[in-house]
């Protein structure tokens, strides 16, 4: 059967770069030969050769409704029969803002994008724009897509790649962007005494998942909010993960701490291309054709896209109350598999937030890009292997997050910490 993945793979690479679309599913960082999939439905990932996985990649977090869901599905195949793409405005448009921007307040004028790496790209743009200033700050460990400005220290990706700082990047464009270290409220102080005045904006995952999965401490994003406030920065909450991934709108919701841009992704999109930048009204009507600041985009608020995400965002609306179900689902599934490997005698770190977690390979406790990358990456593939011998696709990297959908069963929950026990056997 792999020698099938090997064929594809071989084909592949003859044509595209690599051999895939996005370099971390060419399972560098675990080695083997990555696995070409047919179909996926519910809980489920077919691969080439017909065979079942409990998948937790969930194509990187936006299918929490299940692969192909019926009405999903059935959106998008009626939406089709009306076109595909019109470059023009649609109602449709409207609505997915409205929707959007009712489950999170912050977001009063929303840009539709299609991607997460274009919705950041043009916060990055926007805060430039209207503060006038040049410099931004991120953290180290957080991924932010691949633009420029924020290919400085990426933590997916090129953390796996081991490559802090991608070539092509001009270190002119580079040096504008300070790279802090996540989770240090100290450092974010001393940070801003030097460059608060002239910081346009800091971007951040509110909850990162692109280092695995790191909650921030008790009072950082409440003194990275001040101190943006206190110096005229912008805050802007990365939430292309985290955005209706915990609750029916976005982790701001859960800690009333309100951003000044939000970006999303994945999620809205409903697993078709999507991204989404919004915001305070002044800020936001400085994009143009409103203002000055360009941004543009072909199949921005494209309808296929946008009827897959109003179809999703309302299933998700009708589960509100199931998100923390989902959650404790995934502590549930967590805490069985923190049993296996204390039995085990093999030290690990599982964190997680609500319904995204990441086994780090170490005794822990893991609370930045520093403290992630003490993992022990070998080992990390040889579960990541076993575990697929055992019929589980996890991330084929320690630094991403594994997701849970409203799909997985418990009995799916039980067959992955059967999966785990049978792999640790032969670990
Ligand atoms: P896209 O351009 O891939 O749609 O979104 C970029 C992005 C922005 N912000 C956050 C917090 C993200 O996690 C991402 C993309 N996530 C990665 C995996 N963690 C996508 C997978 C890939 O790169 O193939």
């Amino acid at each position: 059967m792999s020698n099938l993945h090997a064929k594809s793979f071989a084909k592949a690479k003859k044509v595209i770069a690599g051999g895939v679309n996005s370099p971390v599913r060419a399972w560098k960082s675990v080695s083997g030969i990555p696995h070409f999939v047919r179909k996926a439905k519910g809980s489920r990932i077919y691969d080439i050769s017909g065979k079942a996985y409990i998948d937790y990649v969930l194509s990187w977090g936006p299918m929490i409704l299940g692969h192909a869901h019926p009405d999903v599905i059935a959106a998008i195949q009626h939406e089709a029969e009306n076109g595909t793409s019109f470059g023009a405005p649609t109602d449709m448009e409207t609505q997915m803002a409205k929707l959007i921007s009712s489950a999170i307040p912050s977001m009063e004028r929303i840009r539709m994008t299609s991607s997460g790496t274009e919705a950041t790209m043009t916060a990055i743009r926007l805060a430039r724009g209207f503060t006038g200033r040049k410099l931004i700050a991120k953290f180290d460990g957080c991924y932010h897509g691949h633009s420029d400005s924020l290919l400085t220290k990426a933590g997916s990706g090129l953390a796996t790649l081991g490559i802090p700082d991608s070539p092509g990047v001009p270190r002119e464009l580079a040096k504008l962007t300070l790279n802090l270290p996540y989770n240090d409220l100290a450092y974010l102080e001393k940070a801003f005494e030097k460059y608060g005045h002239q910081l346009a904006a800091v971007i951040v995952e509110p909850v990162a998942g692109n280092m695995g999965v790191v909650p921030p401490r008790d009072g950082f994003l409440k003194k990275l909010r001040k101190l943006t406030k206190r110096d005229g920065a912008l805050l802007i909450f990365d939430e292309v993960i985290t955005g209706f991934r915990f609750t029916y709108g976005g982790y701001q919701n859960l800690t009333g701490i309100k951003p000044d841009l939000t970006c999303l992704g994945k999620i809205i999109g409903g697993g078709m291309p999507v991204g989404a930048v919004g915001g305070k009204k002044e800020i936001m009507e400085s994009l143009a054709p409103a203002g000055k600041i360009y941004q543009a985009g072909t199949l921005s608020g494209n309808p296929l896209a946008m009827r897959a995400g109003i179809t999703t965002l309302n299933l998700l609306k009708s589960k509100n109350t199931s998100f923390s179900l989902l959650a404790e689902k995934t502590d549930q599934l967590c805490l069985d598999l923190e049993k296996l490997f204390l039995k085990k005698g093999l030290p690990v770190c599982i964190n997680r937030a609500y319904s995204m977690f990441t086994i780090f390979f170490q005794d822990g406790p893991v609370f930045d890009f520093k403290t992630a990358q003490k993992s022990d990456t070998k080992l990390f593939g040889r579960f990541f292997h076993g575990m697929l011998q055992n019929g589980v696709w996890l991330a084929p990297s320690q630094y991403e997050a594994g997701f849970l959908s409203f799909s997985h069963s418990d009995s799916d929950i039980a067959k992955t910490v059967d999966a785990c026990s049978k792999t640790l056997k032969n670990i």
